[in-house]
């Protein structure tokens, strides 16, 4: 039995609204869950558990009608899935009322059910959010739904405000695979046991690292799971380290080489490392208009001469650290000019000499 475990797609998301990239992504969110359908279509997976939040927001019925028909066009795959806390199903909602005309299957609000696929035997139990929050430990009482089948938790939670558990608690229950969402960062917790398969696209800048799912199989009453990544923009923090005597073009050149390593659709935090040259004035948005940064973070230290210095301030705090720096004969020669750098930019910055 081949199965696709997937998480937090969170459709109808718009990370970074307020930035170029930002316009496209719901759409990209959109197209890195229809990549999946066509996995599940072309490797003839089994079935799919969507650990839920698949939705941003609980979803009209004509989301769920576009989604029955995606659903409705795998010739192979069945789906399961939950709601989550974006997803919630409220009383009376359309997901409460919605009949899927495909063979898939939305465990419904506020119970612990199960699904047993009888051509697969495999039983999936779990227990579709009916609100936002829930402090109760619920995933903890909840139990495999058939003797002799393949069973498969599926839950969503894991802080205190969405079905907090213990790990150890759920991996004595017996299941042969805990299929969980709500926590973004791909993590697998229990060997070939429980993993949480981490959002599908990352969904705001926190998110750095590759996004993906997580494939299956359970063979023989042996269940061997893979992190997959398939992710079609990451967010990646890219130290940027400059020299005093480089220019905007060279800065542009080093940034060039290094995006078109990383890729060109990444999004970036750019750490500037390094020093900057005292007469060099970086144009930013010039050099960087051309990628997708998110933000750039100067840790920079100017290059300062610091006998100038030292002449300069002879009677303050500043000179008098700089000669104290200076004439220290027991550190690291390396050591010691990193300490002067720093408590010189820190003197400088404060401005309080
Ligand atoms: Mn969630």
């Amino acid at each position: 039995m081949k199965f696709i475990h997937i998480a937090d797609v969170h459709l109808g998301a718009s990370p970074d609204s307020d930035k170029k990239w930002g316009e496209g992504r719901t759409a990209e969110i959109e197209e890195s869950f229809d990549n999946i359908l066509k996995i599940c279509e072309e490797q003839k997976i089994d079935l799919l558990l969507i650990a839920g939040d698949l939705y941003h927001e609980p979803p009209t019925e004509s989301m769920l009608q576009d989604l029955d028909y995606k659903f409705s066009k795998l010739s192979n795959t069945k789906v399961v899935m939950i709601a989550g806390n974006h997803d919630y199903i409220a009383e009376n909602s359309p997901a409460a009322r919605y009949k899927f005309k495909s063979k898939a299957v939305i465990l419904p609000r506020e119970k612990t059910t199960n699904a047993y696929l009888k051509d697969l035997n495999v039983c999936v139990t779990g227990y579709s959010y009916g609100k936002p929050e829930y402090t109760e430990r619920i995933l903890e009482n909840i139990n495999p739904g058939k003797k002799g089948a393949v069973n498969i938790l599926l839950g969503h939670g894991g802080d205190a405000n969405h079905m907090p558990f213990s790990k150890s608690v759920i991996a004595k229950k017996g299941f042969d695979y805990v299929a969980l969402g709500h926590i973004h960062k791909p993590a697998h917790i229990l060997k070939n046991r429980m993993a949480f398969a981490g959002s599908l696209e990352p969904l705001d800048h926190t998110e750095t690292g590759r996004r993906g799912y997580i494939y299956g199989e359970v063979t023989d009453g042996v269940t061997r799971i893979k992190w997959i990544p398939s992710n079609i923009r990451s967010y990646i923090n890219m130290e940027l380290k400059v020299q005093p005597e480089f220019t905007n073009a060279q800065i542009q050149d080093v940034l060039d080489g290094q995006i078109l390593k990383l890729g060109y659709n990444n999004i970036y935090k750019i750490i500037l490392t390094g020093q900057i040259g005292e007469k060099v004035s970086i144009e930013f948005p010039k050099i960087t208009n051309r990628y997708n940064i998110y933000e750039i973070e100067n840790r920079t230290l100017c290059d300062y001469d610091e006998n100038i210095l030292l002449r300069e301030n002879e009677n303050n705090l500043l000179g008098r650290f700089i000669y104290e720096m200076k004439n220290r004969t027991e550190t690291d020669e390396e050591i010691k000019e990193k300490a002067l750098r720093y408590g010189i930019e820190a003197l400088l910055t404060a401005g309080d000499k």
